[in-house]
């Protein structure tokens, strides 16, 4: 531990079996050493947040993961299914709001064509003109593309066309087969979501990786995932923030795996931190973590606090996250990073500073 330890500290990439070894046995007040110093050489003390709002087309979804509490078969109760009418009024609301970015993510909707995702995009772009469009999932985009009977690549360039700018980091879930069978077998394989992100760095498109743990995975699944991030992120650059997401029993069919402890999570987004030495934002998405935990993360590894929000997105109160209508206020976004010693700084969705307060 020492030497692993000692390497952090010296700035020195850790290996796997080194990671492997913090799960198994570092403990949180040395992880939190550790973490706080490659997040300081990377992002000092700055805690970084934007104005966003989440719009979620549909939650009709082909796909039947085991960890999720939020999708409906067509036509059954709870169910939404989102015109593109719909979703520009929604857009339109946001106009002269100070918005800077729109995150849009929903189910693999059986009958939707790229077409109709070309469209949204290029909609809400003109309902939205100065606003980012971060959209869709490396899962979505794959089924816009078989859909469409083109190479993901290509369907990638015509959402580009249309304004998109990046890729969110969903559909990750943990980056290896043998979990995928058991939590998402029907979701696209590692390569595949591996593939996406590839072809999007290629052209320039950023995006965003998650990580869903705590269910049935190893912590050996953890390294692996993390690993390929890396090894990805090593190509291409073109990754902007990891996102660690906590799995939320509530609602849905993999609860007998119950949940990790905060403890827990913190080791975890320490780990991710110290080990993922070439992404160089951590998120911690305080509508699915909660307020709370998202300010104590800032000193486990955090350095991005994801934004205002607007109570616009269901995917965790689903879940069973705590938070029911998760917005805040820009104030309160700063108050929190002070508090914990930081200095907030909003930013646009490429990470360059807009204003530091
Ligand atoms: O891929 C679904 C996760 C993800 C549950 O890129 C769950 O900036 C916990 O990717 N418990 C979608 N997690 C959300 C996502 C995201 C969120 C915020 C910011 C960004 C970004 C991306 O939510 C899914 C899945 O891994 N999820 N159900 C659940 N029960």
């Amino acid at each position: 531990m020492n030497t692993i330890h000692k390497k952090i500290l010296a700035g020195e990439r850790i290996a796997a079996d080194e990671c492997l070894a913090l799960y198994r046995s570092a403990s949180l007040p040395a992880l939190g050493v550790m973490a706080n110093a490659v997040r300081e050489r990377l992002n000092g003390k700055y805690v970084y947040f934007n104005r966003n709002v989440h719009i979620e087309p549909t939650n009709i979804c082909a796909n039947r993961c085991l960890f999720c509490s939020y999708r409906r078969d067509e036509g059954q109760e709870e169910s939404w299914d989102l015109s593109l009418d719909e979703i520009f009024g929604i857009a339109r609301q946001y106009v002269g709001s100070g918005i800077t970015e729109v995150h849009i993510v929903g189910g693999v909707h059986p009958r939707r064509t790229l077409n109709f995702y070309e469209e949204m995009v290029s909609g809400v772009r003109r309902i939205l003109p100065g606003v980012h469009v971060k959209a869709f999932t490396a899962e979505e985009l794959w089924r816009m593309a078989q859909q469409a009977g083109l190479p993901v690549g290509e369907a990638l360039a015509r959402l580009k066309t249309c304004g998109l700018q990046s890729i969110p980091g969903g559909g990750a879930e943990i980056l290896d087969d043998d979990v995928r069978a058991q939590i998402c077998p029907d979701k696209v394989g590692t390569q595949e979501w591996l593939e996406v992100h590839q072809s999007a760095h290629a052209q320039g498109i950023v995006s965003n990786a998650t990580m869903l743990y705590g269910h049935v995975e190893t912590y050996e699944h953890r390294v692996k995932h993390l690993q390929r991030l890396r090894d990805l992120q090593d190509k291409t650059g073109g990754f902007n923030a990891f996102i660690p997401l906590k799995y939320f029993k509530k609602n849905n069919r993999l609860s007998s795996a119950g949940e990790v402890s905060a403890v827990e999570e913190l080791r975890n987004m320490a780990i991710c931190r110290i080990f993922l030495d070439n992404i160089r934002h951590i998120k911690a998405y305080w509508a699915m973590c909660g307020k709370a935990m998202a300010q104590l993360a800032l000193s486990f590894g955090a350095d991005d606090m994801d934004g205002t929000i607007d109570d616009s997105t269901k995917i965790y109160s689903m879940a069973g996250a705590d938070d029911k209508s998760p917005k805040m206020t820009v104030d309160e976004l700063c108050a929190m990073a002070r508090q914990s010693g930081f200095i907030p700084v909003e930013r646009d969705s490429l990470y360059h500073a807009i204003k530091q307060y």
